[in-house]
């Protein structure tokens, strides 16, 4: 018997689902979206991720499937896997993981035993979960080594880098940050994983958009392996990305598929590609450029307030906000309820050495990939700031967010969307 609501809208189908999505909409619509990690994606890259591509098993690889009824999938996953190595400028690419996390478990597989030793940044100093946190696979099962950021500059102090790796002898030394608002040096951490005969992953998930546009230096050339979700400074749907050599190429398309996952998600895969042909185009460099000139902007906006920003400010698209001196009894839990309350949503975080747990935590992680990309200036920065430093001044009264609620609702009127 045919489906028979086959052909029916989704109001039809499910109106709870469709109002929910529509509500969605709305919150995005009408709310200044400050997480670091998000983004608003191109009606383009919504329409190849909502297509009839999701219908299909692709196991395998292009010329290689385990199924019949590839023959489209196999150019998109070409597009996809060439676009990326240009972006990039590297000889390899897979465009398979279905997000960050199998990205680097696939690297994982692909460069160490377990009980392995790996170096990375400690997640309470702006980590990732996946580069050796406890609970989480990479640090159940292998010897995880972390590095800090110095405590006067609040900088990756390279020297104690090498001094980890020469006293620990890692086989993988990991770099690349879910919360550092400064430069990397690939380089350096290059030399020294060579120095102590480490492979090297460079997670740049958060810059990836940055690198591309050639306004933070890249990964490729120093790291063994670099990894990226799509979704975040890339603006594209949310996915994972590996780039690495020829020598190793097999290697790592070998632990995404069979090693890892199964069937990769052609219709999200559809979507990278219409995303890296968007990041290939001249518009996306000045888009970069504006991501981190707004950040500059907010955070010497934030810093004329009297807030105090990890390392005294950023080079690239996000900051970290330390709240203690100008809210001493403010935790950032706090700070992001009433900030949303206010129609900014932001995402408290640890500061170096918080003294607070990880759900109260000190800090504030502030971004501006979506802002940019629905127009706002820095002058809009400006006017940012204050509005954050409106709503965290109510302490939480819910008349005066409200107040300022109704000004964030005219400036995203101001910078829409949709249309
Ligand atoms: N959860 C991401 C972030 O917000 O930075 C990292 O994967």
């Amino acid at each position: 018997m045919k489906h028979t609501l086959l052909n029916h809208s989704l109001a039809e189908v499910d109106s709870k689902i469709a109002a929910l999505i529509h509500a969605e909409e709305e919150r995005q619509e009408s709310t200044l979206e400050l997480i670091a990690s998000e983004n608003h994606v191109s009606r383009a890259v919504r329409e190849a991720v909502g297509s009839v591509l999701t219908n299909k098993y692709a196991e395998g690889y292009p010329g290689k499937r385990y199924y019949g009824g590839c023959v489209h999938y196999d150019v998109i996953e070409d597009l996809a896997r060439e676009r990326a190595k240009q972006m990039f400028g590297c000889a390899h690419a897979n465009v398979q993981p279905h997000c960050g996390a199998n990205a680097n478990t696939a690297v994982f597989l692909a460069a160490l035993k377990p009980g392995d030793t790996i170096l990375s940044l400690d997640l309470a100093h702006g980590g990732h979960l996946t580069h050796g946190l406890k609970v989480n696979f990479s640090g159940a099962y292998f010897n995880v080594v972390h590095y800090g950021v110095d405590r006067k500059t609040e900088r990756f102090d390279m020297a104690e880098v090498r001094r980890l790796a020469r006293e620990h002898k890692p086989k993988l030394v990991i770099c690349g940050a879910s919360a550092y608002p400064r430069t990397i040096d690939f380089a350096a951490f290059g030399e020294i994983a060579r120095e102590v005969g480490a492979l090297m992953l460079a997670d740049v998930a958060h810059i990836a958009g940055l690198i591309v546009a050639g306004i933070h230096p890249s990964s490729i050339g120093h790291a063994t392996f670099t990894t990226t979700t799509t979704h975040k400074t890339l603006r594209g749907p949310r996915g994972g990305l590996i780039l690495c050599d020829a020598e190793h190429g097999p290697l790592v398309d070998k632990w995404v598929f069979p090693g890892s996952q199964g069937g990769p998600l052609m219709h999200v895969i559809a979507g990278k590609a219409v995303a890296f042909g968007e990041a290939l185009r001249p518009e996306f460099k000045e888009y970069q450029k504006q991501i981190v000139v707004n950040a500059r902007a907010l955070a010497e906006a934030l810093a004329a307030r009297g807030y105090r920003l990890v390392s005294g400010g950023t080079d690239n698209h996000l900051m970290l906000v330390d709240l203690r001196p100008a809210f001493a009894d403010v935790t950032g839990k706090d700070a992001e309820a009433w900030l949303e309350q206010a129609g900014m949503i932001t995402n408290k975080n640890m500061i170096p050495f918080d003294e607070r747990k990880p759900t109260q935590t000190s800090g504030l992680r502030l971004g501006t990939p979506a802002l940019t990309t629905r127009g706002l200036g820095p002058a809009e920065m400006s006017r940012v700031a204050e509005l954050l430093h409106a709503a965290l001044s109510t302490r939480g009264e819910a008349l005066g967010l409200q107040r300022v609620r109704e000004e964030v609702r005219e400036m995203c009127k101001q910078f829409p969307l949709a249309g």
